[in-house]
């Protein structure tokens, strides 16, 4: 495995094999099913081109009432459970005692990217965040605290683990664009994103 630090973001290239990956697509299956990926809308009313859900006491939503987390999928139901292989990976990156209680799913189609923005809806920023990439490879942008300056970019390819805590936890990022059928992971294609966190 090879380590880069980027501005304090701690990238684990290679985290994962191959059969690691495939024993965390077989445990998002059931995840998925319970929880269907949705497309969530800006607080304007504007789509996101990624899809998402959530496992976990909370999820993040976001819609025309703003950007949140809450314990239930907008169709109603609760999450369903965080994943073990998927908490095990959290508590051996990170050494935490404490288990998250969000596990965002970010599903990117074709086209799909996501805005540099910060994440700051939880309610400890202390907390790191830890990210699991699989499928197609994407290209990562990392920013500075604030808005605006120098960038720089990075490929994250299947089962790249990227760690935020300390400074970096607040530091803008995003997805620009994915390389959509880079990867054979997913049968449909595309990129799932895991983003673990304590967000209550
Ligand atoms: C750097 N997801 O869900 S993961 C997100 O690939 C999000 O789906 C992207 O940004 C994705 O909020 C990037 C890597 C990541 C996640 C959180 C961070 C990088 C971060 C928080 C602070 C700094
Ligand atoms: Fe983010």
């Amino acid at each position: 495995m090879t380590m880069l630090n980027l501005r304090g973001v701690e990238i684990r290239k290679g985290a994962l094999d191959g059969p690691a990956q495939a024993r965390l697509i077989e445990a998002l299956r059931p995840v998925l099913k319970a929880a269907p990926l949705f497309t969530p809308t800006m607080p304007n009313g504007k789509p996101l081109s990624v899809r998402m859900t959530s496992a976990g006491p909370l999820g993040w939503v976001t819609d025309k009432g703003g950007y949140r987390y809450q314990p239930t999928h907008p169709k109603g139901m609760a999450w369903p459970a965080i994943p073990p292989e998927v908490l095990d990976l959290w508590h051996g990156v990170t050494g935490q005692d404490r288990a998250p209680d969000c596990c965002l799913i970010n599903y990117y189609g074709e086209g799909a990217r996501m805005g540099l923005h910060q994440d700051r809806d939880e309610a400890d920023l202390n907390w790191p965040v830890v990210s699991l990439s699989l499928g197609d490879d994407a290209l990562f942008r990392i920013g500075n605290t604030s808005r605006g300056g120098k960038t720089e970019s990075v490929w994250l390819n299947s089962g790249d683990v990227v760690v935020m805590g300390g400074p970096a936890r607040l530091i803008y990022h995003g997805i620009d664009r994915i390389r959509f059928g880079s990867s054979r992971l997913l049968p449909k294609g595309g990129r799932l994103n895991l983003t673990l966190r304590v967000a209550g």
